[in-house]
């Protein structure tokens, strides 16, 4: 066994976490006023199972059917629950105790679900992180959770993760434990933790059973607390909406660790359904293709790029993609133009989904009709879910109208791990979540979410809608993807910037034309892009959204560099 001894953090570093002198900032959790936990409770939604007991009514359910696919590897949902129980007994000899949190970053794979329950049956908080985390995320969420243990894989995507944590174990003296999955050199295997199950502490159903990190796109990242009660309704009700059932085939293709693979329905949703989970390594077509034809996939989820990708490579796959029933995309904007090619193109029914990792979810159902698939984000999942489309002065605006979002209901987080300073602006005094999302509701309570608040871009005290301009761009026949961001200018303070990928055997779109293009279609002069600028492929997010954050600091590079 390898223990990380404590060490100061390294005096040296200068963009180090905070010290543990600058921690908590608030409660590391927020509950649900009395009245409304009642009244989840009552209604069904909140059944007071925690999370690590769910594989043993699975168990009892299910017992010899196939629960996870990984590789070779198939566990029965016996196995599962029996491997959930040694490693549970391993963790608890190491010393992880009740209400610990454990930094866990692995890819797709048995070790991944194993660990999830093991966690939950130690009373221990998994934080989830995702593989394509570095340095700075890492060590932000391991000294603001003040984890006792980070286990990593091995290497993974060409990446040494054992590298990673004894630099982040050397900055974060909370850390005793490195538990590495596969060849573990300096610190423990995670194969090598297991011992004969025995008792076990209880887990609080209504405390978080996981912590999962916030797809914000501006400023650090934030933890998210689950609690048991709400997650495992978030997982089942998402499960019922997509009619899942214990015929049905799941491909994991997203990081397992994002809250959309996880719980919407995802891992959570197939087992509670009685399903199987395939674990897919990466979401490429090269690599799930044959996974579904192989498994005889019939749901899974994409973000929309690997989704245009999908499409686009189906046409000439020689895999049999006709077990597949169900895609399900979201997590950014999907183009309805692209919406409209997916069924066709992989023969299957597509579900748009709305949703966020602090909680509220949006999902089209099988009854609506193909254009509002394609047009809306479907309407939100639970009957108990609140929503408020409000203005800038937070009036509510009319149906039809655009606002910003706000959300209150049984699975949608009251606060923010330890942040008190942001929850006071994040959340009304009445519990409603501020999204940052601008929405119009229509009649009929479907949501379209027209972008980001935030995401304009101020020429000269004009305001560009960088979703607005992006449609329009999208609407080009040369143009396949498009991200709008600003770029800094001495004389306007910003300029609009079109980052743009030419559609497959089209050619390099050029200024001078796609303005004419706008202005044909009505576009005011001062929407048009000041620059375009035509990439191979757009810098992508841990999840695989268009990643504008790493757009601006590409081309600040690029500028500053002449
Ligand atoms: C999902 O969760 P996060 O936490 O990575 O990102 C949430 C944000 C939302 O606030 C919204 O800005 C954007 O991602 N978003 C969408 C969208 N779905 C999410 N924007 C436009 N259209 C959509 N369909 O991304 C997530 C969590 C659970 C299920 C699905 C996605």
């Amino acid at each position: 066994m390898t223990s990380i001894p404590s060490a100061p953090s390294a005096p040296s570093a200068p963009e180090g976490p905070p010290g543990p002198a600058s921690l908590p900032d608030g409660p590391a959790f927020t509950p649900w006023p009395a009245e409304d936990a009642r009244r989840y409770r009552d209604l069904g939604h909140w059944r007071g199972t925690a999370l690590g007991e769910l594989p043993r009514t699975w168990a009892a359910r299910s017992g010899d059917r196939t629960a996870l696919v990984f590789g070779d590897l198939r566990l029965s949902y016996t196995e599962l629950d029996r491997r959930a129980d040694t490693l549970a007994a391993g963790l608890l000899s190491l010393g992880i105790a009740p209400g610990d949190r454990v930094l866990v970053q692995l890819p797709n794979s048995a070790d991944f679900a194993v660990l999830l329950f093991a966690l939950a049956r130690c009373a221990a908080v998994p934080v989830l992180t995702l593989p394509a985390h570095r340095r700075s995320e890492i060590a932000h969420l391991a000294a603001l959770s003040e984890a006792v243990a980070y286990v990593v894989p091995d290497r993974y995507a060409g990446f040494d993760h054992r590298a990673l944590a004894a630099e982040v174990a050397e900055r974060v003296p909370s850390l005793r434990h490195i538990l590495v999955a596969g060849d573990p050199g300096p610190f423990t295997a995670l194969d090598s933790v297991s011992a004969e199950p025995g008792p076990l502490p209880t887990a609080d159903p209504s405390a978080p059973a996981v912590l999962l990190v916030s797809g914000g796109t501006t400023g650090k990242p934030k933890l998210i607390p689950r609690t048991h009660d709400d997650y495992a309704y978030n997982a089942r009700a998402s499960a019922e909406v997509c009619g899942l059932g214990p015929a049905d085939v799941y491909l994991a293709a997203l990081p397992a660790a994002h809250n959309f693979p996880l719980a919407c329905p995802g891992l959570l949703g197939i087992w509670s359904a009685g399903g199987t989970a395939v674990m897919a390594p990466a979401p490429s077509p090269d690599v799930a293709f044959p996974l579904i034809e192989r498994e005889g996939v019939t749901v899974t989820a994409l973000v929309p790029p690997m989704a245009r990708l999908w499409t686009e490579y189906a046409e000439w796959a020689p895999e049999d993609l006709s077990s597949l029933r169900l895609l399900q995309v979201g997590g950014a904007r999907l183009d309805p133009d692209l919406a409209r090619r997916i069924p066709p193109a992989l023969g299957c029914s597509l579900q748009q989904v709305f949703g966020m990792a602090e909680g509220l979810l949006s999902y089209t159902r099988p009854e609506d009709g193909p254009e509002t698939v394609a047009t809306t984000q479907g309407r939100p999942l639970s009957p108990q879910d609140e929503v408020r489309v409000l203005d800038r002065d937070g009036a509510p605006v009319a149906d039809g109208t655009v606002g910003e979002l706000w959300a209150r209901g049984p699975y949608t987080l009251r606060g923010y791990y330890r942040a008190a300073g942001h929850n006071a602006g994040a959340f009304s005094p009445d519990g409603f979540f501020r999204t940052g999302d601008l929405v119009r509701r229509l009649p009929t309570g479907h949501l379209v979410v027209e972008g980001r608040a935030k995401d304009v871009v101020n020429r000269g005290g004009e305001n560009v809608s960088a979703s607005e301009l992006e449609e329009h761009l999208l609407a080009h026949p040369g143009i396949a993807q498009a991200a709008v961001v600003p770029l800094p200018d001495e004389t306007l303070g910003e300029l609009v910037c079109a980052v743009v990928t030419a559609a497959p055997g089209a050619e390099q779109p050029r200024i001078k034309e796609v303005k004419a293009y706008l202005a044909d279609r009505g576009l005011a002069d001062f929407m048009h892009p000041d620059r375009l600028v035509v990439l191979d492929t757009l810098p992508l997010t841990a999840v695989g959204k268009i990643s504008k954050r790493d757009l601006v600091a590409r081309l600040t590079d690029e500028a500053e560099a002449g």
